[in-house]
């Protein structure tokens, strides 16, 4: 929390369906601070878009850091319109640029089963799964690093190689740790490859062991990660904190809220928890252009990270009391959205969180 309690956020909407889910993110932030007695300076983006990528050839103007200034955090809906721009330049020209920027090396995501949220594993109810996926954020197997020759031809050669830091490995595991050690049951289980990726994931595991001697009270696993999916499908009541490179780390933050009902309520936060730059808050989901436009969609995601922007912040009673109000929404069918077996539209579900706050 800052003194003044005045938060300067940097709008940012997208392609698709963050276009509809960011007013709804929108409307319940300010609602919250009228209920809390903040202020919000709100500054809208059209940019780290494809619209805008088609109208200036980038996605992002050159002067972006500029045009956005210095702000508390960012709040960003989603990225990708595969028809008019390939997916790597759309995320390459947007969100990895936020992320390595501002040095958002944690990518945290929850995975709770919510009230309200058919899950579609037998027998689980809201309780039994509750833990975090932390993802590396900068590095790994999402480097820039490799090369094509001779494209087009049988001759034709890919390669891209994984990028890890000890800097930047331990960096990420610290926090994971750290986070589990400040949670009841303390355990934090590691994704690996090791015994197929023979460089990269044996040094990952070594950095597990080093940094766990710094946290005795945190008892930890390692998983392979074929094996780790299936326990997230078998057993998810077993995690705790999950600590993940960067593309394991964003499979499993997928698969996780799919095993507890749908992506389409799953928050994150991309954190620089130096405080050095401010951190990037956003569903987990992306653009959806299947259902853009129709609106139609969840903007639980959306809110979610609405209130994790706000913990993060220091504003812990104003997300809590989202947090309720999601949980409250989402136990009545009027609440819920079409993929939640609701009859609610993306703005009355919307509305209805911001109404109960
Ligand atoms: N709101 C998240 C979003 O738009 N994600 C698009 C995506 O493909 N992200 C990949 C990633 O997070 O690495």
């Amino acid at each position: 929390m800052n003194a003044s309690r005045r938060y300067s956020i940097a709008v940012i909407p997208g392609d698709g369906i963050g276009k509809e889910v960011m007013p709804e993110g929108v409307r319940v932030l300010e609602a919250a601070a009228r209920r809390f007695g903040f202020a919000l300076d709100l500054q809208w983006h059209d940019f780290a878009s494809c619209d805008y990528y088609l109208k200036h050839g980038e996605m992002m103007p050159q002067d972006w850091k500029a045009r956005i200034g210095k702000v508390d955090a960012l709040f960003f809906g989603a990225v990708g319109w595969p028809d008019t721009v390939p997916d790597h330049v759309s995320l390459w020209g947007s969100l990895l640029q936020f992320r390595r920027e501002y040095d958002q090396y944690v990518n945290l995501r929850p995975v709770r089963l919510m009230p309200g949220v058919p899950c579609p594993l037998a027998g689980r109810k809201p309780g039994d799964i509750d833990f975090w996926v932390v993802r590396e954020n900068t590095e790994g197997e999402y480097s820039a690093v490799g090369g094509h020759m001779f494209p087009g031809t049988e001759r034709e050669i890919v390669m891209q190689e994984t990028v890890m830091t000890r800097f930047g490995v331990d960096r990420v595991l610290r926090y994971a740790f750290d986070l589990a050690s400040k949670r009841e049951r303390g355990h934090l289980t590691s994704a690996t490859k090791s015994n197929g990726i023979a460089i990269t994931m044996p040094f990952w595991d070594q950095r597990v062991e080093a940094i766990a001697a710094e946290f005795p009270g945190v008892t930890h696993d390692k998983y392979h990660i074929d094996i780790l999916t299936a326990q997230f499908v078998l057993n998810p009541q077993r995690f705790d904190v999950v600590v993940a490179s960067n593309l394991f780390g964003d499979i499993l933050s997928d698969l996780g809220p799919a095993c507890t009902g749908t992506i389409g309520v799953a928050p994150s936060g991309n954190i620089n928890p130096d405080g050095t730059h401010p951190s990037l808050f956003e569903p987990v989901h992306g653009s959806a252009p299947d259902i853009a436009g129709k609106g139609i969609a969840n903007p639980v995601g959306q809110i979610w990270s609405a209130a994790m922007m706000l913990e993060h912040l220091g504003e812990a009673e104003a997300a809590a009391a989202i947090m309720a109000a999601i949980e409250a929404v989402l136990s009545t069918p009027a609440g819920r959205t079409g993929d939640l077996g609701g009859s609610a539209n993306t703005r009355d579900c919307g509305k209805a969180i911001a109404e109960s706050i």
